[in-house]
């Protein structure tokens, strides 16, 4: 089919910012954090979407890092020097995205943290920051995160919801856990639960009795606005 000039423009546009996600992602594959630091700097003065520097460019350098560790291709020196850059960057990406939220009303309290057993703390970061900018009002408690501990927060900050993440499939137990104490703990009633993270599917987010689970940050926030009966 014919291309107009506004569709050959609009698919140049595409693949710049392909090319400039790619960048990105290659940055955090060979653990050049300052030129990961200038590529992002340079790319939020162009008004590149902080969401998607994250998920299209640096979660994806990161998954690919995560894939050759889990083949034997690379090793834990490479993963941790890759996940080092993946996290200077997500600092910088998530203050951008927190600032976008300011001064927006809360759509409620939310609690979350990756749970015991796991330090795992990037994706659970980017949940939270993206969270915070649609509106809710959130309380990051970690990782390695104990039982009692999400019990406490959700007490004090009379949280609405409840996030729990983890990327390990040791710990999912515990995500059933929290579930079980929340129970006992009357605290059912008024706190919903989400939880997600790469192992966590739909199956096992009912059979431990969770009220959602999410698989990337957009999906948590239409997941949590549901929830809590914003739409
Ligand atoms: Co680890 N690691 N790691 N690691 N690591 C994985 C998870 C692994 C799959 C790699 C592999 O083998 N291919 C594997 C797990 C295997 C398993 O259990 N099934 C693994 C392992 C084995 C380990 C160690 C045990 C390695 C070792 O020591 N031998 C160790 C764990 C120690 C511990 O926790 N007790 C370990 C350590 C590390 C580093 C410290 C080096 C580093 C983490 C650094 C940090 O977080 N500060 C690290 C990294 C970076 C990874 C991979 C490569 C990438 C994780 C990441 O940051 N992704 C990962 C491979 C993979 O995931 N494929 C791997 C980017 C991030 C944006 O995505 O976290 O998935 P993600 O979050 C997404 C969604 O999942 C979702 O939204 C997020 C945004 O899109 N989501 C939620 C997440 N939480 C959510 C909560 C919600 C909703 C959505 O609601 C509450």
């Amino acid at each position: 089919m014919p291309h107009t000039s506004t569709n050959s423009r609009k698919d140049e546009e595409e693949i710049m910012d392909q090319a400039y996600f790619d960048k990105l992602a290659q940055t955090v594959i060979d653990g050049e954090a300052e030129e990961c630091v200038e590529l992002i700097k340079d790319g939020l003065e162009k008004d590149v979407d902080p969401v998607d520097a994250i998920e299209k460019g640096l979660a994806k350098g990161i998954m690919q890092v995560g894939d050759d560790f889990g083949a034997g291709v690379v090793f834990l020196p490479e993963l941790i020097m890759a996940a080092d850059v993946m996290k200077q960057g997500t600092e910088i990406l998530d203050e951008r995205i927190r600032s976008a939220g300011i001064k927006r009303q809360s759509l409620g309290k939310l609690v979350i943290g990756t749970v015991k057993g796991d330090i795992h703390d990037i994706g659970k970061s980017v949940v939270a920051a993206v969270l915070q900018a649609n509106g809710f009002d959130v309380t990051d408690i970690g990782t390695d995160v104990e039982v009692v501990n999400f019990i406490k927060a959700a007490k004090e900050n009379e949280s609405d919801c409840l996030g729990m993440s983890t990327l390990l499939t040791l710990p999912l137990q515990v995500m059933g856990e929290v579930i079980q104490k929340m129970d006992k703990e009357g605290l059912r009633e008024k706190t919903k639960i989400i939880v997600g993270g790469c192992p966590v599917t739909k199956e096992f987010a009912e059979e431990i009795g969770a009220d959602a689970v999410g698989f990337d940050a957009a999906d948590a926030v239409k997941k949590v606005r549901a929830l809590l009966g914003h739409d």
